[in-house]
């Protein structure tokens, strides 16, 4: 097979928001967008990403899947309760001012176990936090949200089509916390 022919995913790994704490962060944020303007996120595709992995061949799809099935995230809470902006990339951001140490532990075992069956992510460090806008010309002044608090109940595997409209995200498999070796 050539390799043009190859399937392949572009896939990452995220915290996705139940409905409850998605209508919660769009309250907190809303105005917040609007009035920082650029190129808001749709809530429906509100996320925290764990790890990216980019391009994954449909071979090792499943391996990727079961490596993420033998990973245990502790169920949290995540206060989301700060508001910062990436310059490089012009991105307005939602994020804890405390992220939990556990889930910072969970990104490493996470990587660890993506990197053992041949599929690394993104090695940048992990700073937790939920996209709001991009394209956002400025830093914002000192305003900040309402606290947002996220019970997270387990992680998803999510996989990005990039369509002429942008990236579209869809959550392809779903590992409840609590589950996987400590
Ligand atoms: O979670 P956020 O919104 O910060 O920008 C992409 C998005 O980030 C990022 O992965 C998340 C889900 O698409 N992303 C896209 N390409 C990337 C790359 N090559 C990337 N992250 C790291 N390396």
């Amino acid at each position: 097979m050539s390799a043009a022919a190859v399937r392949v995913h572009r896939l990452f790994f995220a915290l996705w928001p139940d409905a409850v704490t998605r209508a919660a962060l769009i309250r907190a944020t809303r105005a917040l967008v609007r009035h920082c303007g650029g190129r808001p996120v749709p809530p429906r595709d509100f996320h925290l990403t764990l790890a990216f992995l980019g391009t994954v061949p449909d071979e090792r799809f499943d391996a990727v899947r079961a490596a993420a099935a033998g990973c245990r995230l502790e169920p949290l809470t995540l206060l989301l309760d700060r508001l910062g902006y990436f310059p490089a990339p012009r991105v307005l951001w939602l994020g804890p001012s405390a992220p939990p140490v556990s889930l910072a532990r969970f990104v490493a075992a996470l990587a660890t176990a993506l990197a053992a069956v041949g599929q690394p992510p993104d090695p940048r460090p992990f700073h937790p936090h939920l996209t709001l806008a991009r394209k956002v010309a400025s830093a914002p002044a000192e305003q900040q949200p309402r606290p947002v608090e996220w019970p997270v109940t387990g992680f998803s595997l999510v996989e990005s089509q990039t369509l002429a409209a942008g990236a579209r995200y869809r959550v392809v498999a779903d590992f409840p916390a609590g589950e996987g070796r400590g």
